[in-house]
């Protein structure tokens, strides 16, 4: 179980990156003024466009505030949240925040997610509740994310509007509480798969609203393979899910009818 008088003081900002030399800089500087008191994490794997060097310049300019891990070669984005998540709990900081680089999350948006996070386990950036918006997305990319949101809601019947969304806070008993090693999604299904654990371990979800706005500089990672991933893998879960339901319902059938013979005899 998930202790939520435990503190929220420390927070650790993850930002994974590949290739996003444009963009990490005015992140970081951004994130530094929204939460002065956060630690950000940059999880670089090494990109050769040198974001990792300007990272480190940025750690430079704020030792106490900035780090930055440097990892071998692309592995994926969900690899290098695991990486930065395990590099957080092992130094005590009691709130994880998922964050991109590419300037599709808004630091100011942070305090808003934070402050849900008191009475929830989990906090999803959301564009698809109440006040929630997506800025300069093609509809085809717009049909990806609301389908796979869709998709998965109607797989696992998790009730979370916008499971693919990367702006998320967790505590950090709540990523305890769920096996993290067992993750293997490397794509933006790692969302789901996230999501997905803190859901069936029976932790409080809570949506707040974002803005998000497609990156202006570099490129997506996103890939007709990610897609596929999290298609195959969601599907999966929800057979699994729904197995797992049909066969409660039959042992409960079964025990009722017990019970009526056992009257009868
Ligand atoms: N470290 C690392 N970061 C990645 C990798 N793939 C994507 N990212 C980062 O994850 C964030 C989201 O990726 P992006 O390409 O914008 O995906 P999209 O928003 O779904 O189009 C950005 O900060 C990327 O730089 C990867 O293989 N390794
Ligand atoms: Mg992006």
């Amino acid at each position: 179980m998930v202790d939520r008088s435990e503190p929220t003081d420390r927070v650790l900002v993850v930002i994974p990156t590949y290739n996003e030399a444009e963009n990490i800089e005015p992140i970081v500087e951004r994130l530094r003024k929204a939460v002065p008191d956060a630690h950000v994490l940059v999880a670089d794997d090494n990109s050769p466009d040198g974001t990792g060097d300007i990272a480190d310049r940025l750690h430079e300019k704020h030792p106490e505030h900035v780090h930055v891990l440097h990892r071998k070669g692309k592995q994926g984005l969900g690899a290098a949240y695991l990486a930065g998540f395990h590099w957080g709990l092992d130094r005590g900081y009691n709130v994880l925040v998922e964050h991109d680089a590419d300037g599709s999350h808004q630091p100011e948006q942070l305090p808003a997610i934070l402050e849900a996070l008191e009475d929830a386990d989990m906090v999803k950036g959301s564009r698809y509740v109440k006040g929630g918006s997506v800025v300069n997305w093609p509809t085809s990319r717009l049909l990806i994310s609301r389908g796979g949101s869709l998709w998965t809601r109607l797989c696992t019947g998790m009730n979370v509007k916008d499971i693919t969304g990367g702006f998320n806070a967790f505590r950090a008993s709540t990523l305890r509480a769920i096996d993290l090693d067992e993750i293997a999604s490397a794509g933006y299904c790692f969302q789901l798969d996230l999501a997905w654990r803190v859901a069936k371990a029976g932790l409080k979800i809570v949506e707040v609203p974002i803005q998000f706005i497609e990156r202006e500089h570099g490129e997506s990672k996103m890939s007709k393979d990610i897609v596929t991933e999290a298609l195959i893998r969601t599907t999966l879960w929800g057979a699994e899910y729904r197995a797992g339901q049909l066969k409660d319902l039959a042992i409960k059938g079964r025990d009722q009818l017990q019970q009526k013979l056992d009257k009868g005899a």
